[in-house]
C-alpha cells in the first residue's frame, strides 16, 4: 500500500501554517458502507462491506522524538499531542483524540515503534453515522506511524492489530470496519472472514448504485450508541452459550456462531433455540443466524449479477435489525420506506444503527429517482447543515488505504 501521492492543496496549507514545513508524506484510508452482514463480524461470521470515497486524510513529516503532533482542518476539533509508546494513557471518554492514540499504542505494541510525527487531518467521512469514520481515522493513523519508522506492514495483518487496537476507545467491535479500510479494492465490495482475517474481493456490477443517506440521528460510539451496541453483543454471546449448554457442545470448542454453525446447520440451531431461548435472547439469536445465511446468499446474487435478489435480501436484513436485534430507529425506518417507494429494489440500515445512515439499492436508471425521493420526502422537511451531498450520496466502491511519499 505504499504510493507515490500528492498532498491536497488545502492540507498542505494548513500544515505548513501549523508546522512552518512541508508534509513529507500522505496517509489516507476510506470509510465504508456495508451492504450487508450487520452485527455478525463480532460473532465470527462474514459480512460484505464495500469502501467508500469519503475518507480520511493524514499529512504527515516524521519527527526526530517519540510524539505525535496532530491537528485537523475542522476547528471543533482541538488539536492534540501524546508520546508513542505501548502504554498511552487516554483522554477522557469521546475525546476525537483516542482514535490516534488507539492506533499509536497498537502499533508500538506490535512493532516496537518509537517515532513520532506531526500530522495534519481531515475527513471527508461523516462522523456517527455507522460509515466508520473512526476505524478510517485508526487505519489512517496506524499507516503515519508506520510510514514515519519504515515499515510497510501487510493490510491484513495491519487490519487485525487495529481491530484489537481501536477496543482502546472502549467499543467491543467486530474486525469488519478496519479490514475494508485496509484492504479494499477498487470496483469491489468484499466478503470479509475471521480468525482468520482474509478478504475476498468481489465486483459490484457497473449498472448498480448504492445510495447512502443520513437519518440526521448521530450514533455516537461515546455515548448511549456504545452502551446499546456492548449490550447487544453480549446478550448475541449469552444465547450462544444457552444453545451450545442445551446442545451438550463442549463450550471451549464452540466459541463462536461460526464454531458452532460448522458443528449444526442453521436450521437445528434455531430449532433449539425456538425451544430453550425467549424474549431478547431468542430475537438476537434469530438475527445471527439468519443474517449469516442472507450474506451467504448475497454474495451469490452480486456475482450472478441479479439485483433483485440483492435487494430482497437487504430488505430481510432490515426487518431482522429492526424486530430482533433492535437498533432501528423511527428516522431510518422512514428512509428505508421512502427510498423503496422511489424505486429503489432493497434498503436497509448499515452499520451499527440506533441512528447514522440507509444504504439503499438501485439500478443505474432508477438511482436519480431514489436520490430525488429522498431530497422531497425526507430531507425538504427537516433541518440540515451543509450541503445535501454532506448527508446523502451514491457510493463509489473504493480502493483500500495507502500511504505514500511526496
Ligand atoms: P459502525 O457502523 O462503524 O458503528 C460497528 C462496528 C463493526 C460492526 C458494526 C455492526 C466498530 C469499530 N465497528 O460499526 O465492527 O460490528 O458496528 O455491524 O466498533
Amino acid at each position: 500500500m505504499e504510493t507515490e501521492d500528492t498532498v491536497p492543496e488545502d492540507l498542505e496549507t494548513a500544515f505548513r501554517e501549523r508546522y512552518q514545513s512541508s508534509p513529507s508524506h500522505l496517509a489516507r484510508a476510506p470509510g465504508r458502507v456495508n451492504l450487508i452482514g450487520e452485527h455478525i463480524d463480532y460473532a465470527g461470521l462474514p459480512v460484505f462491506p464495500m469502501a467508500l470515497q469519503r475518507e480520511v486524510r493524514i499529512a504527515f513529516r516524521p519527527r526526530d522524538d517519540s510524539l505525535v503532533l496532530a491537528a485537523t482542518t475542522d476547528p471543533s476539533y482541538a488539536p492534540c499531542h501524546f508520546e508513542i509508546s505501548p502504554r498511552i494513557e487516554p483522554y477522557d471518554d469521546g475525546d476525537w483524540g483516542n482514535y490516534l492514540k488507539a492506533a499509536a499504542q497498537g502499533m508500538a505494541a506490535a512493532y516496537g515503534i518509537e517515532r513520532g510525527f506531526d500530522a495534519v487531518i481531515d475527513s471527508t467521512v461523516p462522523v456517527a453515522a455507522g460509515l466508520s469514520s473512526s476505524s478510517a481515522m485508526v487505519i489512517a493513523t496506524a499507516l503515519a506511524a508506520a510510514g514515519s519508522n519504515g515499515l510497510e506492514p501487510d493490510p491484513i495483518e495491519l487490519a487485525e492489530l487495529m481491530a484489537e487496537a481501536e477496543q482502546y476507545v472502549g467499543t467491543r467491535g467486530g474486525g469488519m470496519d478496519q479490514a475494508i479500510s485496509a484492504g479494499a479494492r477498487a470496483g469491489c465490495a468484499a466478503r470479509v472472514e475471521f480468525t482468520p482475517l482474509r478478504i475476498a474481493a468481489v465486483p459490484v456490477p457497473t449498472d448498480w448504485r448504492f445510495v447512502v443517506a443520513h437519518s440526521l440521528v448521530q450514533a455516537h460510539k461515546s455515548g448511549g450508541a456504545r452502551e446499546g451496541y456492548n449490550r447487544r453483543r453480549a446478550e448475541t454471546e449469552e444465547a450462544l452459550a444457552r444453545v451450545v449448554g442445551y446442545l451438550e457442545l463442549p463450550a471451549s470448542d464452540v466459541l463462536s456462531y461460526r464454531d458452532l454453525l460448522e458443528r449444526v446447520s442453521g436450521s437445528e440451531a434455531m430449532d433449539v433455540a425456538e425451544e430453550r431461548l425467549e424474549g431478547d435472547l431468542l430475537k438476537r439469536f434469530r438475527h445471527v443466524v439468519t443474517e449469516n445465511e442472507r450474506v451467504v446468499r448475497a454474495e451469490v446474487a452480486m456475482r450472478s449479477g441479479s439485483l433483485d435478489a440483492f435487494g430482497m435480501l437487504m430488505n430481510g436484513s432490515h426487518a431482522s435489525l429492526a424486530a430482533d436485534y433492535q437498533v432501528s430507529i423511527p428516522e431510518l425506518d422512514e428512509l428505508v420506506g421512502i427510498a423503496r417507494d422511489a424505486g429503489a429494489v432493497g434498503a436497509r440500515l448499515t452499520g451499527a444503527g440506533m441512528g447514522g445512515c440507509i444504504v439503499a439499492l438501485a439500478p443505474e436508471g432508477t438511482v436519480n429517482r431514489v436520490v430525488e425521493g429522498l431530497a422531497d420526502g425526507f430531507y425538504s422537511g427537516r433541518e440540515w447543515g451543509g450541503s445535501l451531498e454532506d448527508h446523502m450520496f451514491v457510493a463509489e466502491p473504493s480502493e483500500g488505504a495507502s500511504v505514500g511519499r511526496m
